[in-house]
């Protein structure tokens, strides 16, 4: 009888010992799965960091990059605020650059430069591009229409200058074209990207200070060297110091904003997406385009042939969408990534 109940105290032992190794492997197997559970989501964590890694250079405030060999170089504009327009104290102040206004802007990416003529003159040959016969030109110490184009405009460029005699559907069809062949979505930036970009955060009148006789280690504008090459030009109204510039200046050749940008003031006047108001009443606070009846489009910076008061970075000037002058063209925008 004692021996029996050993036998059967016996047996219960090993069958406890046998469950719990069989519960032990359970567990073992159960914790090699999540080990490799894991190491899986571990992988994927590591991967989703590579994707991210790999983009996040490109998004980076800042950088500048090019989606192929022969695209504009853009750079990458951080998300921020900014007020918009210029206060009443500022000298020179046209109405239309009130009211004041606090704009956000989201992240995005510019062009470094103007488009030069050289990358214009890619976009034709690929295309076949007509952009006109006619624009109107300085000559004679007169700005009028005559025959004339980005190719011939009245004065000496090469193809490192920003293209000019440029309206506002030739820019969206250069875009047009640059987003077809690059895949990227190319565009004209709204008028509020465009001054968020040219202030740099700066609330001055111009990205360099207030001082409109500065502007010729930072701008191509109105100068010594132009009133005394152009004819005409001796009755201007220019900026006390020397660029070097009569005409266009190559696109790049001044110091960069705070953001990295050239030529934001200066150089030709720039295209962007928005119809023209008068006044900044009612204007979208996101950043984006203002859009109206498109009977006149915003241009914004000034050009080689203006004076200190159009210089400055609130100006605002607008134009029927099909006039070309030897001192519009354009940049362009990106959407990010
Ligand atoms: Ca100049
Ligand atoms: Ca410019």
């Amino acid at each position: 009888m004692r021996n029996q109940f050993s036998l059967i105290i016996a047996a219960f032992c090993l069958m406890w010992v046998s469950t719990q190794a069989q519960a032990q492997a359970v567990k073992r197997g159960e914790a090699a799965k999540q080990g490799k559970t894991a190491q899986a989501s571990k992988a994927a964590k590591v991967s989703k960091a590579a994707k991210v890694s790999k983009t996040a250079p490109a998004l980076k405030a800042g950088k500048v990059f090019r989606d192929c060999p022969a695209c504009p170089d853009m750079v990458v504009i951080p998300s921020g605020s900014f007020d918009m327009g210029s206060p009443d104290s500022e000298d020179g102040r046209d109405d239309d650059e009130g009211p004041v206004h606090r704009v956000n802007v989201a992240a995005f990416a510019l062009g470094k430069t103007e488009i030069t003529r050289g990358q214009f003159a890619a976009f034709v040959k690929k295309t076949k591009y007509s952009a006109g016969e006619q624009c109107w030109t300085h000559g004679g110490g007169k700005v009028e229409e005559r025959v004339g184009n980005w190719r011939e405009l009245g004065h000496a460029q090469d193809d490192k200058h920003p293209v000019a005699c440029i309206n506002w559907n030739d820019a969206q069809a250069y875009a047009k074209w640059l987003s077809r062949t690059t895949g990227k979505k190319y565009r004209l930036p709204t008028e509020a990207e465009w001054e968020y970009v040219a202030r740099g955060n700066a609330a001055t009148a111009r990205y360099w200070g207030d001082n409109p006789d500065e502007a010729c280690g930072y701008a191509n504008v109105a100068d010594a060297t132009g009133q005394a090459q152009i004819r005409g030009a001796s009755s201007w109204s220019v900026h006390k110091c020397t660029d070097g510039f009569a005409y266009t200046a190559p696109a790049g050749s001044f110091k960069a904003n705070a953001f990295g940008l050239k030529d934001m003031l200066g150089n030709v006047w720039e295209w962007t997406e928005d119809s023209y108001h008068d006044s900044y009443k009612d204007a979208p606070v996101d950043g984006s385009a203002w859009q109206g009846d498109g009977a006149k489009r915003v241009l914004r910076g000034g050009s080689w042939n203006n004076s200190p008061r159009i210089v400055r970075t609130a100006v605002r000037n607008s134009y029927k969408p099909e006039l070309r002058y030897s001192f519009f063209g354009f940049r362009l925008a990106r959407k990010l990534p």
